[in-house]
């Protein structure tokens, strides 16, 4: 008789999660649950990009003759209409997004839950079929669930994520999320549309060695960043260095690699925009989450990134993460610099 190994979903693996708070109510069980059904339609139309021709055309209209929308604002709508149905997240910050989406809907009003997401990130990578993905933050709303939502419930320092995560869509379509407690990556099997745990436990690995960063901006950067950039080029004698380059120019898919592979990002601040490109609430903070989770560090390069409170919705940081040593041997540099 062959025996197979029992497969974990993620939808059984966040029940289980949930047994182990004793007053949990299901809540962030059943948003969490939100989040995967809207990244497998998001992932779908992803898959069907390059047959229906919807990639960056707004306006035109595919063979349903239904108005087709650039991926961005699809995926946009699909993750807000997931979370809004669901009504345990009353509010959503968007990349998409000018000003906070607060839900009028009688349940969602009152959901314990808001969300800040970048709902497809690494965008301009679509045109030439490299990965993408979605990045979400789960916080507990600050106010009361009968009191209208503000700015400020969303404005929360990421060490007050109660969850974070991240799909990747590349050759397979990943989710990626934790609770924190350990970082969990689950993969899609298309076949039965069913995200399976594939990667439990996430780490960094031991002796990392790729730095990724777009060095078509290196002659503006800080002092601090190209010595490091130096330093990761050079030899060692004790071997190690130099490291390897790899950069995709989409966030999700440099940092998964990263963390699976062992290796550092960077995106600084420059002349022209002293805080980078980045945003804090829905690219850095959720990243920084998972990274530390999986025993790395993120920093603005002077600032642990999950402390610092956001004063805006879409504001910028310098972002520097990956395995402790790494970012911790760049801040050095930086500090050396000043
Ligand atoms: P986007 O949110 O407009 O897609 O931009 C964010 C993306 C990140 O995924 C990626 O790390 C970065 O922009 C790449 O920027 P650059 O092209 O300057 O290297
Ligand atoms: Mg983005």
């Amino acid at each position: 008789m062959v025996t197979r190994k029992k497969i974990t979903t993620l939808t059984e693996f966040i029940m289980q999660r949930q047994y182990e708070y004793p007053h949990a109510r299901g809540s962030l069980t059943r948003l969490l649950n939100d989040i995967a059904t809207a990244a497998k339609i998001v992932n779908r139309e992803i898959n069907a990009a390059g047959l229906v021709d919807i990639l960056g055309s707004t306006g035109s209209e595919n063979v349903q003759g239904e108005t087709q929308k650039k991926l961005d604002v699809f995926a946009n709508e699909t993750f807000i209409t997931a979370l809004r149905g669901g009504g345990e997240c009353c509010a959503i910050a968007s990349e998409e997004n000018e000003k906070v989406i607060s839900f009028r809907d009688q349940y969602a009003e009152h959901g314990r839950y808001v969300v800040a997401m970048d709902p497809l990130d690494g965008s301009s990578n679509i045109e030439s079929n490299v990965s993408i993905g979605t990045i979400f933050s789960v916080y507990r709303r600050l106010g009361d669930t009968n009191d209208p939502v503000t700015e400020m419930d969303i404005l929360q320092a990421g060490k007050e994520l109660v969850a974070a995560g991240y799909v990747i869509y590349g050759s397979s379509t990943m989710l990626v999320y934790s609770t924190g407690r350990g970082v969990n990556g689950f993969t899609l099997d298309p076949s039965v549309g069913i995200f399976c745990l594939s990667h439990p436990n996430m780490q960094f690995p031991g002796n990392p060695r790729i730095y990724s960063v777009n060095e078509g901006n290196y002659v503006h950067f800080p002092q601090g960043v190209k010595s490091y950039i130096k330093y990761c080029q050079e030899d060692d004698p004790e071997g190690g260095r130099p490291y390897t380059s790899r950069y995709i120019g989409s966030l999700v898919a440099d940092f998964h690699r990263n963390l699976i592979k062992g290796g550092i990002f960077i995106y600084p601040g420059t002349e022209r925009m002293p805080q980078g490109k980045l945003r804090l609430l829905y690219e850095c903070s959720p990243v920084a989450f998972l990274a530390e989770q999986a025993g790395g560090k993120a920093s603005d390069g002077e600032r642990r990134i999950l402390d610092i409170i956001p004063q805006t919705l879409h504001q910028r940081s310098p972002f520097f993460t990956g395995p402790h040593e790494m970012v911790e041997k760049l801040e050095l540099f930086l500090q050396e610099d000043l």
